[in-house]
């Protein structure tokens, strides 16, 4: 299976639910009047899509009535396709990581959505290109956390810099940024606590390592990547709010989007946020992750 199958085969619960409600919202109905619309702002709306990319395409599709370009209520589909790349074409910018050259990432998200096991996967894809990589246990509250990332560190070829449970995740930073000083030339990827005793307290330890971390290497973290669950639709947004203005997150990654009809909510989030989506997850395996690219993404969903 090529890529932009598995891709598609990933995003078959969004895929359906949304060419499905198409399909049923434009057949044999050929007016386009305002019921169309308002049903159409429905299905949109509940393929969390968000308010205002809804408004903007409806308002799109009644000047396009208006100028006779549309005569055909499943030719909205076009449009909803076109408006969909055009979003999600700003937020589509890799992470491009330099070879040879010391290069900090942080992960950071509530708990469950997905940071240890992308962490995981991003390290696979970057030890197959080439680079070297160190994992940072910097969850040292869940038990089991450093575990989990050992497990994925032996998988793919990562030695992992690790204190004990309930060690401060600043001196655990502090010793990876030492193996920087004494050389190490590769990628440093910093997983973190999703959940703490109080959710203050959560964002001033990861407000804490990022100040560590700048404070050793001047420049670094030079991506703090925040880890959202696609499955959990507009929560996932209302969270990239806070942490964008908390912590300052520079690139988002999407996970679970295989479990998920929700997937829509990528378009909100381009909306909303403005911040560049790096990854996708389209699975649990370590070859389950992708770089985000606007028209594979919505031709998978659509075509
Ligand atoms: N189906 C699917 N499952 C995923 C994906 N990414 C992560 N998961 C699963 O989601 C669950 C939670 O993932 P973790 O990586 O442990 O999440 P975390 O953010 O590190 O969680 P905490 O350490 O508790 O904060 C695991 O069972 C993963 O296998 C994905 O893209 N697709
Ligand atoms: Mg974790």
């Amino acid at each position: 299976m090529g890529l932009f199958d598995k891709l598609k085969a990933g995003l078959t619960k969004t895929r359906s639910a949304l060419t499905k409600n198409l399909d049923t919202l434009f057949f044999g109905k050929r007016v386009l009047d305002q019921s169309l619309y308002d049903e159409l702002e429905e299905l949109m709306i509940s393929a969390d899509m968000g308010p205002q990319f809804t408004s903007d395409l409806i308002e799109d599709v009644k000047q396009r009535v208006k100028r006779k370009e549309l005569d055909d209520a499943s030719q909205i589909k076009k449009v909803l396709q076109v408006r969909m790349i055009d979003i999600l074409k700003r937020m589509e910018k890799p992470l491009t990581i330099p070879m040879d050259q010391p290069f900090v990432l942080m992960a950071v998200g509530v708990n469950g959505s997905g940071k240890t096991t992308t962490i995981g996967k991003m390290a696979n894809m970057l030890r197959r290109s080439g680079h070297e990589v160190l994992l940072v246990a910097g969850d040292t509250f869940r038990a089991a956390a450093i575990e989990q990332l050992e497990v994925w560190g032996n998988r793919v070829g990562a030695p992992v810099i690790k204190q004990k449970m309930n060690a401060d995740p600043a001196a655990v930073v502090f010793d990876a940024i030492g193996r920087i000083k004494a050389g190490f030339n590769g990628v440093v990827i910093v997983d973190t606590a999703g959940r703490l005793h109080t959710r203050t307290n959560l964002m001033e330890e990861l407000k804490k390592v990022k100040r560590v971390i700048g404070k050793e290497m001047p420049g670094a973290p030079h991506e703090i990547l925040l880890v959202l669950d696609a499955t959990t639709g507009q929560n996932a947004v209302m969270q990239a709010k806070l942490f964008k203005e908390d912590i300052g997150v520079t690139g988002i990654v999407l996970t679970k989007l295989d479990g998920t009809s929700k997937g829509g909510v990528v378009v909100r989030i381009a909306g909303e946020l403005g911040l560049p989506v790096r990854f996708i997850g389209v699975g649990e395996g370590m070859d389950d992750l992708r770089t985000f690219d606007s028209r594979d993404f919505t031709a998978a969903l659509l075509d």
